[in-house]
């Protein structure tokens, strides 16, 4: 199918600014023509439109929460029309908060399509913070939270069901970050979390088994990749870099086996920050994942595995 790449070019839901450059510098590096070279079709829709920055603090936990609202509103409508359109929605950020409606865009399309919808979140964070546990008041430290219905009601409510999406239907991978008293909630939303422990225990290969199993053809996979995902002395480019994440091998592996699965229908690219980034670097690293995604390999392989 069609891949249509959408820029959200918006940091409101960050406190470093920058995230907002992210899909310009997904352009400079030839994102749409590094997955044309594989054969797929490529359309690059520009950017969508949204409230600038004020640059205020939190009120009462929440930073911005209008213009966060308003962004979301509006990726939940592009991600939506694509959807309909039968191709697959790539979603250039802009900062993580943004995830929220375009997964609930991905989540109203599977329900409405009896789909078997599957997410998986590739993150140093958990991003499963409330307006009471969060230590930055930054909304893109929430958006988990949001799907599974915690949350500013104007957020959990885009895409018509609270909550978007059940705790089953999201699996964590390469969490090395969480806050004290996210720690819990995350416990308590029942979510599946492979952090970089588990990877360390068990390799990478043995976690993306983990991670997709049960995936099968009538699975629609989500796949939301927060940039500082990746290890940050590979990928500078981010506002909240944690060391000790994936290295390239690891990502790339992780990257090869999602497009294995033949099941990829929807992507967000989030965080990417040129402001943070050495000479376009990370940008450069990310397209070469998102191919690897699409089903990029060195040799032609046969299929293996489970999936
Ligand atoms: C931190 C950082 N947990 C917060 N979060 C994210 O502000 O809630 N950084 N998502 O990218
Ligand atoms: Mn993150
Ligand atoms: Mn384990
Ligand atoms: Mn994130």
């Amino acid at each position: 199918n069609k891949i249509r790449m959408m820029g959200a070019p918006t940091d409101v839901g960050a406190s470093r600014r920058g995230a907002s450059m992210g899909p310009a510098a997904l352009r400079v590096a030839e994102l749409q023509r590094g997955l044309q070279q594989h054969g797929l079709e490529v359309v690059d829709g520009g950017d969508l439109a949204g409230p600038a920055n004020p640059q205020q603090p939190p009120v009462q936990g929440l930073r911005h929460l209008d213009q966060v609202v308003q962004w979301n509103q509006t990726v939940y409508a592009a991600v939506e029309h694509s959807l309909r359109a039968g191709e697959v929605p790539l979603l250039m950020g802009g900062d993580h908060a943004l995830a929220v409606g375009s997964i609930a865009a991905v989540a109203r399309h599977c329900r409405e399509q009896g789909k078997d919808l599957r997410v998986l979140w590739l993150d140093a964070h958990a991003d499963a913070n409330t307006s009471q546990s969060t230590p930055t008041g930054n909304i893109h430290g929430m958006p988990v939270a949001c799907l599974l219905g915690v949350g500013p009601a104007e957020l959990t409510g885009i895409g018509g069901q609270v909550p978007a999406l059940q705790p089953q239907q999201i699996c964590q991978v390469g969490i090395r970050s969480v806050d004290r008293e996210e720690k819990r909630h995350l416990r308590e939303l029942g979510v599946r979390v492979y952090d970089m422990r588990h990877i360390d225990e068990h390799g990478m290969r043995v976690t993306m088994e983990q991670a997709l199993a049960g995936i099968g053809p009538d699975t629609h996979l989500h796949v939301s990749f927060d940039v500082d995902f990746l290890d940050s002395a590979l990928a500078p480019g981010v506002g909240t870099a944690v060391p000790g994440g994936p290295t390239y091998r690891e990502a790339q592996l992780c990257m090869e086996m999602i497009a294995d699965t033949g099941r990829l229908a929807s992507l967000d690219v989030m965080e990417l920050n040129p402001a943070c980034d050495v000479r376009n670097q990370t940008a450069e690293l990310v397209v070469d994942l998102v191919e690897s995604l699409f089903g990029k390999s060195t040799l032609i392989r046969r299929p293996e595995g489970p999936y």
